[in-house]
């Protein structure tokens, strides 16, 4: 009995210890970070916007019934590979040196996941990183071939690329789930980031959504049709639905009745890499629907409407599957027990158009591209049903992070931590009063020109340069669409000019150097209105 007994008490103490030790070490939150490409707000239902109350996202919005929406969160460059070196570094793209799609992440920068390693965390990435080179600062990363494919992607993972078969954002949702399951160590806190391809360009719903939404009749922007008048680098933009997109590639038309051919499809491999049984199930749910079309034989603003629907049906079928995979990951972390302790963000990289402007894509600092949606949940720290209107941006996520994770936010970084907005006694004083943004990716894809600007919660002003050189304001409040540029209108004068003085001290606050304003030699700016005309 005795040494029973001895036993049982013995056992009864190293458990308390083993159980001290594990709490201590996993008091820390652990962080769940879901991000999509280009996924707009105004598709997400949680945010209301008439679109997505067509085609509702039900698992994110669980994210942000049980926590936090944010009604102004902004990225500072709205473009892929920039944005998410600000969200790694805390820092603009001037300094963490990343501006434009193409060029090479410096890894070998201090970065989010590298202070969260120092404080005793596993870290991990699986899907989209497009930021070239190989990810440092992971334990454990695989990651999507540049831009990635919706259908039997390739993965890089250390020194092998290969194809995984399926759909990408399943198999995404699938990684992120086996490397908590399976391959994280259980007793320290984690940060896992899922990184979707979706909804991204060239819109491919999986094939159990290829239907979904064909009887729906998505509302169209009072904009679509828009001449943009007073808007010089909006008039030379080449993203307009029923200008720029491919017939093909984009909206899946095809050459005449009967044929399964598309139209202009310069990247085959998007279609060409399905299986014979996918691409057979793809022919049989598109071919009714573009013979359909064809009957109907239509043309100019009828035409365009129709783009538009196709554009919208498709984008929400990558949209609807995004939904699955958060529904897929929320469950897992509340069936391990780990929802209390964990931090769930849904986000994207920048806002996208779904028509407004009559554009698709993204790039401009106007609301929908500058915009980005942020849920997040964590119910020891976030109260139910949250919302924030302070001025927040894809520059505060890492040391927001930091700061739940309980570690150090280095002064090196640029954002801010979110933490406080999101205590029930939040603070009085404004958070930020204005952000700063400056796009540079010109000439490239879309020719948005480069413009750098300021957003207050009501002014905008933004100023375009390169091959050209306008100033653009706007009244966000008298003119949420911003269709009425107000540069140089004696009745704003004022205003116009304590924006100037709030762009000069953000840019001096923010180190902006000359070197950030250098334009490009006009042989080559014609040559690229050429090439992607
Ligand atoms: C691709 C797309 C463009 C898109 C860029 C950048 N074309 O080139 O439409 O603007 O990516 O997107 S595609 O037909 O090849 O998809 S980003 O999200 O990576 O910045
Ligand atoms: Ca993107």
């Amino acid at each position: 009995f005795m040494v029973i007994s001895f036993l049982l008490i013995s056992c009864g103490e190293k458990n308390d210890n083993e159980e001290q030790k594990i709490t201590s070490k996993t008091k820390r939150p652990n962080i769940v970070f879901i991000m999509t490409d280009d996924h707009a707000a105004q598709a997400i239902s949680a945010y209301g916007h008439p679109v997505s109350q067509k085609a509702p996202t039900p698992n994110i919005d669980r994210i942000a019934n049980n926590g936090a929406k944010f009604l102004n969160n902004f990225c500072t460059n709205s473009i892929c590979g920039p944005s998410r070196a600000v969200i790694l570094t805390g820092k603009f793209s001037h300094i963490n040196g990343f501006r434009m799609n193409g060029e090479v992440f410096d890894g070998s920068q201090p970065t989010l996941p590298k202070f969260l390693k120092k404080v005793g965390y596993q870290t991990a990435i699986v899907g989209k990183w497009h930021l070239h080179g190989k990810p440092q600062g992971f334990d454990y990363w695989n990651i999507l071939k540049d831009q990635g494919n919706y259908y039997n992607p390739e993965f890089i993972h250390e020194n092998d690329t290969s194809i995984v078969n399926g759909y990408a954002t399943d198999i995404i949702t699938d990684m992120g789930i086996d490397w908590m399951e399976k391959k994280r160590k259980k007793d320290e806190p984690f940060f896992l980031m899922v990184h979707h391809k979706a909804p991204h360009r060239n819109w491919m719903p999986p094939l159990r959504h290829i239907n979904t939404y064909d009887s729906v009749n998505f509302p169209l922007p009072e904009t679509y049709f828009s001449k943009h008048r007073n808007q010089v680098a909006a008039q030379e933009q080449l993203q307009t639905i029923y200008e720029d997109m491919y017939e093909g590639h984009d909206l899946k038309m095809t050459v005449k009745k009967g044929s399964d051919s598309l139209r202009h499809n310069p990247w085959k491999t998007d279609f060409e890499r399905m299986s014979s049984e996918q691409r057979k199930a793809w022919n049989d749910a598109y071919r009714p629907k573009n013979d359909a079309f064809h009957d109907a034989n239509l043309s100019g603003k009828e035409l365009a409407e129709w783009k538009g629907q196709r554009y919208l049906r498709d984008y929400m079928g990558t949209v609807a599957a995004v939904d699955e995979g958060v529904g897929k990951i929320l469950d897992y972390l509340e069936e391990q027990g780990l929802t209390e302790n964990t931090i769930i963000v849904y986000t994207t990289d920048q806002g996208f158009y779904l028509g407004e402007k009559g554009f698709f894509d993204k790039r401009f600092m106007y609301e929908e591209s500058l915009a980005m949606p942020l849920l997040m949940q964590y119910p020891k720290g976030i109260k139910k049903g949250t919302t924030i209107d302070a001025l927040t941006q894809n520059l505060d996520f890492a040391p927001t992070f930091l700061d739940f994770a309980g570690a150090e936010i280095p002064e090196t970084m640029q954002g801010k931590s979110l933490k406080p907005l999101l205590a029930e006694n939040r603070p009085d004083e404004k958070f930020r009063d204005a952000v700063y943004y400056h796009y540079y990716d010109f000439p490239a894809f879309h020719m948005v020109k480069r413009h750098y600007g300021v957003r207050t919660d009501r002014y905008k002003l933004i100023h375009f340069y390169d091959d050209i050189d306008t100033w653009e304001l706007y009244d966000l409040e008298k003119d949420p669409k911003e269709e009425n540029n107000l540069y140089d209108e004696a009745d704003y004068a004022d205003i116009q000019k304590s924006l100037h003085e709030k762009l000069k001290s953000l840019q001096e606050k923010y180190m902006v150097t000359d070197q950030e304003f250098q334009t490009t030699p006009k042989e080559k700016v014609d040559q690229a209105y050429r090439n992607f005309a």
